[in-house]
């Protein structure tokens, strides 16, 4: 069974442990759960328990090709396939994911609800304050979803600032919406939508006039659904990057899980995992959490 947490019920989630059943998660082998509120700090517990317990418990969304979830549950997508791989590094066999939607997954991680997230939750100074991220595993950009033959040539983030008709789907609490926040973008120009799916149907529905998303995930929906187009690279939105993320109390673990992510990072493996959705090895060699974590929002 796979569990959507929302927002209400994810900051909910911390005090009713008789919920956490409710929590059943994706297993890519292993089916048990993690009793809800159970205590989990200091770095060096968080390894412990996790090798004990065989499995770490990864927020995750559904959105390829960052995450995938796939027909008979198991967790896939770039992000955590890299984790998986540096987790056995590491000397833990599993990880176990719950889809939430990107708004809920740092409230989640304080709340114990799981112990990391590998979603392509990007980088940016107020995440990087809430969470202890890895180094980079992607960097990637965004694009905007538009009707076919984008009739009113959306392109950048000033075209939306230019023209106070214009609707733009975003998700809530996602990456895109603070790009239009910190541009200055009011409000009532944004349309929440809860994700990929939902916001072409905003526009096929023409309650948005663009759908603004990573440009691998719109692609990812174009692939089968030819009711829009996207457009090239967003150049007024920043570069995005992402790694895992963990708790600020976990600082053994975030420092261990580094250690084997750059060692992994050398290997074929890695690059291996990055081709097979669509993401540029070579685009994130250098690229450091620390720079990402100067992205504005
Ligand atoms: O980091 C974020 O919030 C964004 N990341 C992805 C992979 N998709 C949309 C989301 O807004």
């Amino acid at each position: 069974m796979i569990a959507n947490l929302t927002r209400r019920n994810v900051l909910q989630g911390a005090g009713v442990a008789a919920l956490g059943a409710v929590f059943a998660v994706v297993a890519t082998g292993c089916a048990t759960v993690t009793p809800a509120g159970e205590a989990v700090d200091g770095g060096t517990d968080l390894l412990a328990l996790a090798k004990k317990q065989g499995y770490l418990r990864v927020g995750i969304a559904n959105e390829p090709p960052y995450t995938q979830v796939n027909s008979d549950g198991t967790v896939t997508g770039c992000e955590p396939d890299v984790l998986k791989a540096v987790c056995k590094r590491l000397g833990i066999d599993d990880v176990q994911g719950i889809i939430t939607p990107y708004e809920s997954m740092i409230p989640g991680l304080q709340a114990n609800r799981w112990d990391a997230v590998a979603a392509g939750l990007f980088m940016k100074q107020s995440r990087c304050a809430e969470v202890l991220y890895s180094e980079p595993v992607i960097v990637s950009t965004e694009s905007f979803g538009v009707p076919s033959g984008n009739p009113k040539n959306i392109l950048t983030v000033a075209d939306v600032l230019a023209d106070a008709s214009l609707r733009i789907a975003v998700l809530p609490g996602g990456f895109e919406e603070g790009i239009l926040n910190t541009a200055k973008v009011p409000a009532s120009q944004q349309v929440k939508v809860n994700d990929g799916r939902s916001g072409i149907e905003a526009l096929a529905a023409d309650r948005a006039d663009a759908f603004f998303l990573p440009t691998l995930s719109l692609r990812a929906i174009a692939e089968t659904d030819t009711s829009f187009e996207v457009t090239e690279q967003v150049p007024d939105a920043p570069r995005t990057g992402s790694g895992a993320a963990f708790r600020t109390t976990d600082t053994a673990f975030h420092k261990a899980y580094n250690v084997e992510l750059e060692a992994f990072k050398k290997t074929p493996e890695f690059k291996k995992i990055l081709d097979l959705w669509g993401f540029d090895a070579a685009a994130v060699e250098g690229v450091t959490a620390d720079e990402l974590c100067q992205t504005e929002g």
